[in-house]
């Protein structure tokens, strides 16, 4: 058989690797160190992997190469000078060759080879490997490194066979280069590819038609040497710089800015912007904001002020128009680096087809016929794209257990574990898999994590005497889950890119990158290895064990608040006096975001048992009467106000269509038990007697609450029933204290670090009742009667000391015959839903909450 690699291809090795660019490199250098068999196949004719393929013209990296290149080799690293801030493709390819004579790891590649199938055989538990030669391989493990943008798709276009001119594919071109000039040319696609080879064969070729179905941003490179404050860091202290790589949120490290999109002014603005625009770097203008990524409004700033650059480029004020895009946010489909792209468009001989108008009709055997005009061509460029992440895995016909392949169990999206390996396909590596942060990281970064964390596993695995190494279901499910809350909080989903999968016709719309950080990302890798490999079950000579687990569970938002406080190293609340404590809360409350616009907000006081009561109201921007709710604040019955839940009361009021009246009670210590449940009460009582005038619908009163706010909600509803009125037609306790046992699993398991703490929890009863009364249903309600009650929406959430007790009481009522909805606020803590525009993953829940209230009303007055 044809071989690069020295001698015959061993029948049996330790590990096989697929791809030789990269990952494959650096897998096979690591294997070697660890003094393992491997044998590396590569179906091009030497290493480099995206580097072999894509020799368009134009075709650079878009990290800067001071970033991009292996970090492993200090000597490597001080012995390879970059020419350029963004190398061109022949410079990165010889870098890899450089690094494959260095350490002679050719003779351990077989070029020109794929690997079509790989079988596992549990008898031997080995994989045997098939080469398109119909060689076979018996490894341990199996390792792709194959790349995530290297199949390219099929251009999906009627009539490609029938076109007789020149046909090149950017991700497949020819070696000896093409020769543009007199020619007229068509490039079709807009991606990085064809923004990177538009200029350039614009440059060359005698007429240039390029044909746009979706614009993109793209940022100028402004390439140059590279830049010379990173090539002085590095010099001054590179294990540093590199360490920060690792730790950085994609791989580049850089600081990250807390100023706002929505609230910074718009000098602030703009010279953020414009910053981010000199820099020329893509993750300068991906953080011009800090909440670009995940809030409509932040992202839409930094999109005009891109499209205000393009029209300032491009004379044509039509041209400019089709080359803006407008209908996704910016950063979602992945944006490009690039040398005068939208200056090309200023050429005479240059013209912009877009395909938003005048679609694509077929390929002809001359050109390409929209449906308006048949074009004739010398040549044509199809910059269409690649089948990312999943298209190259899948593109071998792998069977795991019970014959069952990997297409198979990923049609409907990949299911892996830390993008790392899936259940049924054990020994079965993927460097930068799908549910990694890879494409959405500085590649090089992402790859030696990989590569290091693989070799460390194999490594174990050896020292421990077992050789079977498979993620369990559980933690399966979970890493696809935790995936999923991180890509929903995001704008990424809105897109029809291919991180969506959304490029290539019937495949799954699922989003396929892990976009938590490659910090987090690589904190839960270390995390699972450092807790035996929690969710794999690993087995061999030595026996089988198991540490069976999700990793992270909580949402990924909720998740960075919580490290947020944590590094604040506050002091305890109940550490505090009550007015301190009360001082400190206000003074955290300043500074959260407003929460949505309502109609009116009025403030007023309402007659209460022992003096007058303020309240809040907040009113829909729509027409009234609306449905009513009486709010309680929370804050353990000592802290709070009709002020302090402010954001969530304008959510609940736009998102239920309802007048909020949210009402404050007297606080312990001054005022204990039962003062904020006899307020509350008489509250509730004026309300319903005035639902008309504050603009509410009679009969359509909802009680709410959250947390000690909860609490007297529920016990107003109880105190109603046996009062004969006044008429409360439903009741929503959002996490309410419903109970005095602090002796429930959920005060164990959630009572530190989920800032609302068990010793917390004791505090605020300590100040609020006394022993003797707590078991009184006036303050435990799970103690009370509860049949004849108002139908009821009880939501807990999965880390609150208060969870259980929430749950028993949604039991508890549903027990008793009233209708409930209960709703469990999966990976949220006790505070997750108050937190409106900073726990994004809090509004799915207060969306169900407003679904849930909506449902319980009577037909007529539903929304
Ligand atoms: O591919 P793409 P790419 N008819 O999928 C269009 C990396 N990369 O090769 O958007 C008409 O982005 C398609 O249109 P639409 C980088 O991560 C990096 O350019 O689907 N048009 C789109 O305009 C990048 O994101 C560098 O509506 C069709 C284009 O073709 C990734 O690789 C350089 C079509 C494809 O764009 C992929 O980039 C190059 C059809 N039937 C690539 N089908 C660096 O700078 C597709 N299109 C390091």
């Amino acid at each position: 058989m044809a071989m690069a690699g020295s001698g015959v291809l061993p029948a049996e090795v330790d590990v096989a690797v697929v791809g030789a660019g990269f990952s494959g490199l650096y897998m096979l250098y690591r294997l070697r160190g660890l003094g393992l068999r491997a044998v590396v196949f590569d179906e091009a004719g030497d290493v480099g992997g995206t580097w072999y393929w894509n020799r368009y013209p134009g075709a650079r990296c878009d990290v800067p190469t001071t970033d991009y290149a292996y970090s492993f080799d200090a000597q490597l690293e001080e012995d390879w000078v970059w020419s350029e801030k963004y190398a061109a493709q022949p410079e990165i390819l010889a870098y890899l060759q450089h690094v494959a004579d260095r350490y002679d790891l050719r003779r351990d590649i077989r070029f020109g080879t794929r690997i079509t199938a790989a079988v596992w055989d549990e008898a031997a538990r080995r994989w045997r490997l098939r080469t398109g030669d119909g060689d076979e391989v018996s490894c341990r493990y199996y390792i792709m490194a194959s790349g995530c943008l290297s199949l390219p798709k099929a251009p999906d276009i009627d009539g490609v066979d029938r076109y007789r001119g020149e046909v090149y594919l950017t991700g497949r071109w020819p070696h000896g280069g093409v020769d543009f000039s007199r020619k007229n040319v068509a490039v079709v696609g807009t991606g990085s590819s064809g923004i990177q080879c538009i200029p350039l064969i614009a440059g060359e070729a005698a007429r240039l038609t390029v044909f746009q179905r979706t614009p993109n941003f793209s940022v100028p490179a402004r390439n140059g040497p590279p830049p010379p404050d990173r090539v002085a860091l590095l010099a001054t202290d590179r294990a540093g710089y590199r360490q920060a790589a690792r730790w950085s949120r994609g791989g580049v490290p850089r600081e990250l800015t807390d100023v706002s999109g929505v609230t910074a002014p718009e000098y602030v603005r703009r010279e953020r912007f414009e910053d981010a625009w000199q820099a020329g770097e893509l993750f300068a203008i991906l953080g011009v904001f800090s909440d670009q990524g995940v809030n409509a409004v932040s992202n839409s700033r930094v999109a005009e002020m891109i499209r205000e650059k393009i029209r300032a480029v491009v004379s044509d004020a039509d041209v400019a128009d089709a080359l803006s895009p407008t209908d996704y946010p910016f950063g979602t489909k992945r944006p490009c680096l690039d040398t005068s792209y939208f200056e090309t468009f200023n050429l005479p001989h240059v013209r912009l087809v877009d395909l938003r108008r005048t679609p694509i009709v077929a390929v002809t055997e001359a050109g390409i016929d929209t449906a308006e005009e048949s074009f004739e061509f010398d040549a044509i460029v199809f910059a269409t794209g690649f089948d990312a992440m999943t298209g190259p895995l899948v593109s071998v016909a792998v069977t795991g257990t019970d014959g069952v392949t990997l297409e198979d169990k990923w049609q409907h999206g990949p299911v892996t574990y830390l993008g790392l390996m899936t259940t049924g396909f054990p020994n079965f590596f993927t460097i930068t898999g799908p549910q990694s942060p890879s494409v959405l990281s500085n590649m090089v970064v992402s790859i030696e994590q990989h590569v290091d964390w693989i070799a460390d596993c194999l490594q174990r695995l050896r020292a421990e005497n077992l050789d079977r190494i498979e993620p369990t279901p559980l933690a399966e499910a979970g890493w696809v889950q935790h995936n999923q809350d991180c890509a929903d909080i995001t704008l990424y989903p809105r897109a029809n890119s291919w991180y969506m999968g959304a490029n290539v016709p019937g495949k799954p719309r699922v989003f396929l990158p892990y976009i938590g950080g490659v910090d987090a990302y690589r904190r839960a890798c270390d995390e699972v290895a450092e807790n035996g490999f929690m969710g794999f079950r690993l087995d061999g000579p030595a026996g089988s064990r198991c540490n069976d687990g999700v990793i992270r569970r909580l949402q990924p938002d909720m998740a960075m608040v919580l490290d947020l406080v944590a590094s604040l190293g506050l002091p305890p609340i109940e550490a505090m006096s009550a007015p301190d404590a009360r001082a400190f809360s206000e003074a955290t409350a300043a500074s959260r975001p407003p929460g949505p616009e309502v109609g009116e907000i009025a403030d007023g006081v309402l007659p209460g048992p022992a003096g007058d009561l303020a309240y809040r109201l907040y009113r829909p921007p729509t027409r009234g009467p609306h449905p009513l709710i009486a709010y309680f604040h929370g804050g353990g019955w000592v802290l709070g106000s009709q002020d302090s839940d402010d954001p969530l009361c304008r959510d609940l009021c736009v998102r239920t269509g309802s007048v909020v009246v949210s009402v404050n009670y007297r606080h312990a210590p001054e005022d204990r038990f039962p003062a904020a449940a006899d307020d509350a009460f008489a509250a509730v009582a004026w309300i319903a007697a005035n639902a008309a005038a504050l603009g509410g619908i009679p009969g359509q009163l909802t009680v709410a609450g959250w947390s000690a706010g909860g609490n007297v909600a529920a016990i107003t509803c109880q105190l109603a029933r046996d009062a004969g009125g006044p008429d409360i037609a439903s009741q929503l306790l959002l996490a309410p204290v419903t109970d005095c046992d602090l002796g429930r699993p959920s005060y164990a398991s959630n009572g530190e670090g989920f800032i609302l703490t068990a010793g917390l929890m004791r505090w605020f009863w300590d100040h609020y009742a006394d022993e003797a009364d707590r078991a009184n249903p006036k303050a435990s309600p799970l103690r009370g009667t509860l049949d004849g009650l108002p139908p009821a929406v009880v939501v807990t959430a999965e880390f609150d000391p208060l969870r259980d007790e929430g749950d028993a009481y949604a039991g508890a009522l549903a027990a008793a015959g009233v209708p409930v909805r209960h709703i469990r606020a999966r990976g949220h803590t006790h505070t997750s839903l108050t937190m409106v525009d900073v726990v994004i993953s809090g509004a799915p829940v207060r969306a169900e909450i407003a679904e849930a209230l909506d449902s319980l009303r009577p037909e007529p007055a539903r929304s």
